[in-house]
């Protein structure tokens, strides 16, 4: 028997171009930082899943890499795994920025997602709000409703969290009912070493640009609570990228950037973990690892 207050659970996914503010908008549905975020393109690689917990729902939200042209066989992987988390998933919301221009990107996105649209309603959702004038939000909307049929249309912004919890209720109502998914209180299942590393990506992207934000990559060579104390975890750490350049621009001179990202990324990590951390952080050239499958299954794709 149904009854309008049956519990409801499953997931959903936000898919949209780089930029796009997919995981802005995941963590603000979550209440909490699972999603690193940058101005950079391609900030995401992975569908990382952020859980919202509700007395009447569960609701996964599976963040995906923008969906883009790829240039690189990690760029062709990255659209993969945006393919492969919409065919799953309860329910998608094409996610397109307020203050740019609905254009060809969000259209081939689109096209694609009407062929799952059959069996998996899509929401349209217009991000960032905030930084337009209300008008053009109107406008933005009718743009939207002309590149596919939508179950549904809603404007929101994660920065000043306008109409955020709409979002989630339009998302829960298209979740089958069903029984809690996550234990309550766990907000995502990445697990920490990765959280970490991806701290630490996100403040090496601060500050970089053209191709160096594609290039850098990182790993968790060690994490572990330091002998003998109980207040203090050490994190080994490294940072790749792909030519002996990119190592001087990211090293900084006499090492200062890569110091200030190291600071930068210890505060983070300190306020995820909640104990002190000491952070080891190298530079190492992994060449070309983007376009080298070897490579790319090393660091995890
Ligand atoms: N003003 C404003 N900025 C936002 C909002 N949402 C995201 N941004 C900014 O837009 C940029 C991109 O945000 P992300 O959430 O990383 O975008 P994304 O779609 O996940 O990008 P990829 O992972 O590269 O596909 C960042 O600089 C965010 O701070 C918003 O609601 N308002
Ligand atoms: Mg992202």
């Amino acid at each position: 028997m149904t009854s309008s207050t049956a519990h409801r659970s499953g997931f959903a996914c936000f898919v949209g171009r780089p930029n796009a503010g997919k995981s802005t908008l995941t963590n603000a549905l979550v209440g909490t930082k699972v999603a690193i975020t940058s101005n950079k393109p391609q900030t995401t690689r992975h569908a990382i899943r952020g859980i919202v917990h509700r007395d009447d729902a569960q609701l996964v939200i599976v963040d995906t890499p923008g969906l883009h042209r790829p240039r690189t066989l990690l760029g062709q992987r990255l659209n993969d795994v945006v393919r492969e988390t919409w065919s799953e998933v309860d329910v998608i919301g094409l996610c397109v920025p307020a203050d740019q221009k609905v254009g060809p990107g969000d259209r081939f996105i689109a096209a694609e997602l009407a062929k799952v649209a059959q069996r998996t309603p899509v929401l349209g959702v217009v991000t960032k709000t905030d930084l337009v004038p209300q008008e053009q939000v109107a406008a933005q909307l009718l743009a939207l409703q002309e590149v596919m049929d939508f179950a549904e249309l809603v404007p929101v912004s994660a920065v000043d969290g306008f109409q955020v919890s709409t979002l989630a209720d339009l998302l829960v109502a298209r979740l089958p009912e069903g029984p809690q998914l996550y234990p309550g209180g766990e907000l995502t299942d990445e697990p920490e070493a990765t959280l970490v590393a991806e701290l630490i990506r996100e403040a090496a992207l601060e500050g970089v640009r053209d191709e160096l934000p594609h290039s850098i990559a990182v790993t968790i060579e060690e994490m572990a609570p330091r002998e003998g104390r109980d207040d203090m975890v050490d994190v080994h750490a490294l940072l790749y990228v792909e030519r002996s350049s990119q190592k001087g621009i990211v090293l900084g001179h006499r090492g200062e950037r890569l110091k200030r990202v190291g600071t930068e990324a210890r505060k983070q990590i300190e306020r995820l973990l909640g104990s002190r951390v000491y952070l080891d952080l190298h530079v190492k050239i992994a060449k070309d690892w983007q376009r080298d499958p070897k490579q790319l299954r090393r660091l995890g794709f």
